[in-house]
This record gives C-alpha cells, structure tokens and sequence, in this order.
C-alpha cells in the first residue's frame, strides 16, 4: 500500500510558498562552515526553483568541505569571500539551517543592505539569549532535517522532483539524521527519503560520502585524541580538547572534528560531553551533545551560542582550564536536576 506522505505534514509552508512566487530575484545561503543539511537544503531548493523561471544565486559564508564534493557546488554556488559579482538588488533572500544571523556574517550585513527581505528556513529553537529571526521566518523544530522543510516547500510550489534535487534533499536528510539515527520519532524522514530514492538511485555513494569518507591519517588522528578522553562523573561525561596542531598535522579540515564527538556519544554511559576544539590562541569552538533529558542548549546559549537542545556549540575566548571547569559545573548541574534545568 502506498503511503500518503502529505499527512505526515503538519507544517505550514505556504507563506513560504508565496514569498518565493512574488520574488523574482532569491539569493540563498546557510550558515558558515556548512554543513551535509543546510546545503542539501538550499541546494535541493535552488534546483526547484531554477525550473520556476527563478533568478536564483547560493552563496554560502565560507569554502565547503570536500566531502560534499559530489553536489557540485563549484558549479552550483559560489563563497562569499570569492564572488564574481557583488550581490545585486535581491527580492528575497532565504537562510537554511540557522535562525542566528551571527552565523551568516560576514554575509548578512550584506544581504541587509542589498535585500528586501530576508528570512530564516530553520529547524533550531530560536534562542533566549541571541537575536530573533526576521519577521515571517519558518522554524520547525520537529522537523529532523531542514531538508525535510525544503522538501514540502517544493511540494507546496508544485514542482516536480527530478535527480538534483532529490540529491541535495537526501543528503540533507541522511546527514542531520546520521542515516536515520537522528528521526525525531516522526515517520517523516523515511517517507520523504522514500520518495527521494525514486529520483536518486545512488544513495549508497552519498552514505559513504557522507559518512565513510576518511583518510587513514583521519583514523590515527581519531586514536590518538580518543585515548585522550578525560570521562567525569561516573563516565556519565565525556570532555575533550582538539588542539590545533593534532589537525592540521594530520591533514584534517576543522569540520573533521564533527566525528570525535559522535563516536564519544556512541558509549553508553555517557551522557553529555564537550569538545572544545583550538580554532587559535586562547580561542575555541566548544561543541556539546547529550542525550535526553539532559540538554544542552542553554550552556552554548550562556557563552554566547546555540544549536540544538541536545547538539549545540559556542566559540568562546579565554583559557582552556577556566573555560573547561565552566561547562563542567553547568553540565554537572544538568546531570543531576535534568528535569528542572531544562528548557525543552
Ligand atoms: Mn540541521
């Protein structure tokens, strides 16, 4: 029996839907050091609306990593610290994957000056502490993907799928959900990806793009900082200092650092854990994951960041052990009182 996936849809993405028929001119973006989501995300919708006789332009913050080389974004989407022209006068400009406008600088200031507006696809709560998204943004936070957004706001247009885009839309939906870890307990994502394999017969090489994709100095890297663990309470917390030169020593992007957290969070007694990664003198990208009900998101919101409830991150200036006993104590106190400390 054929599954109706419209009834899984509970969102409403017609607002959405009408922005994009009144613009005739849409930049679109996602959130610097992109990721597998925001960019099959945009992707996905630019190829939609490229066969709505759409002048569409994606230019994401920063360089992509080579992983997602098989969406071809060197043909597809341009960095902007390397654009061929200035962004022109823009109708509408929409952001994937993010509903903090830090994220998209130095970008967005440019697209305030140069669009008539602007507005947020996003699956992340929006902050407490943070600037608000734009007025007629759409954020849905049972969404597990902002794939899975694009993809019903490409229904909503009546635009047929064809492979590009069900390319850039699964990889969307196969990344954020870590190949179906991650579903938010909705249906959702299988029937849309379902649907998706009908127009891309390739899903195994984009599994492995996504996520087979190391090099052997990748694997002595992961060794060598997973036998450096520091695990607290019990082993209910796992935390982790990436140095800088352990990177680029082995050849490493800073997005490989996505892998050591995941595979910290495959053990089970862990409950929370912290990777503070050295983007530079003093300086870090903190990334925290747990499992519920302990969440997170308000320890990155109170050094400035954001995410998910369960995978958010920050970047934080100061000294290593200061910051380190910080987010320890605010984890600690999550650990304990779960219920009462969260916000979700
Ligand atoms: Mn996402």
């Amino acid at each position: 029996m054929m599954v109706s996936i419209t009834r899984f849809n509970n969102i409403n993405v017609s607002s959405i839907a009408k922005k994009i028929k009144d613009a005739k001119t849409i930049v679109l973006t996602t959130h610097k050091q992109c990721d597998g989501d925001g960019l099959g995300a945009m992707l996905g919708l630019y190829h939609a609306l490229k066969k709505f006789n759409k002048t569409v332009r994606v230019v994401a913050v920063d360089d992509i990593p080579r992983k997602y080389s098989f969406l071809e974004p060197d043909i597809h989407l341009e960095s902007y610290d390397q654009l061929k022209h200035t962004i022109a006068e823009t109708d509408l400009a929409m952001i994937f994957d993010t509903n903090d406008r830090r994220l998209v600088e130095p970008l967005y200031s440019e697209l305030e000056k140069k669009c008539h507006d602007i507005i947020f696809i996003d699956h992340h709560p929006i902050l407490n502490q943070g600037p608000e998204p734009t007025p007629g943004s759409f954020i849905d936070t049972s969404a597990a993907s902002t794939g899975e957004i694009a993809y019903f706001v490409i229904k909503q247009l009546g635009i047929r799928l064809d492979e590009k885009i069900a390319r850039a839309l699964y990889t969307s939906l196969a990344f954020d959900t870590q190949i179906f870890k991650y579903v938010k307990n909705s249906g959702n994502t299988h029937l849309i990806c379902a649907e998706l394999l009908e127009f891309e017969h390739q899903a195994e090489k984009i599994h492995r793009a996504l996520f087979a994709n190391y090099t052997k100095k990748k694997v002595t890297y992961l060794g060598k900082v997973l036998s450096e663990v520091e695990y607290l309470a019990d082993d209910r917390i796992a935390i982790l200092n990436l140095s800088r030169k352990d990177l680029l020593d082995h050849d490493l992007d800073m997005d490989d650092s996505r892998d050591v957290i995941d595979m910290v969070m495959s053990i089970h007694t862990v409950l929370a854990a912290a990777i503070f990664r050295e983007d530079g003198p003093n300086f870090y990208k903190m990334s925290l994951r747990s499992k519920g009900p302990v969440e997170v998101l308000g320890i990155a919101e109170n050094f400035g960041g954001g995410g998910h409830m369960y995978a958010a991150g920050a970047e934080i200036r100061g000294l290593y052990r200061e910051i380190r006993d910080r987010v320890v104590a605010q984890i600690l106190a999550r650990l304990d009182e779960p219920r009462r400390t969260s916000t979700g």
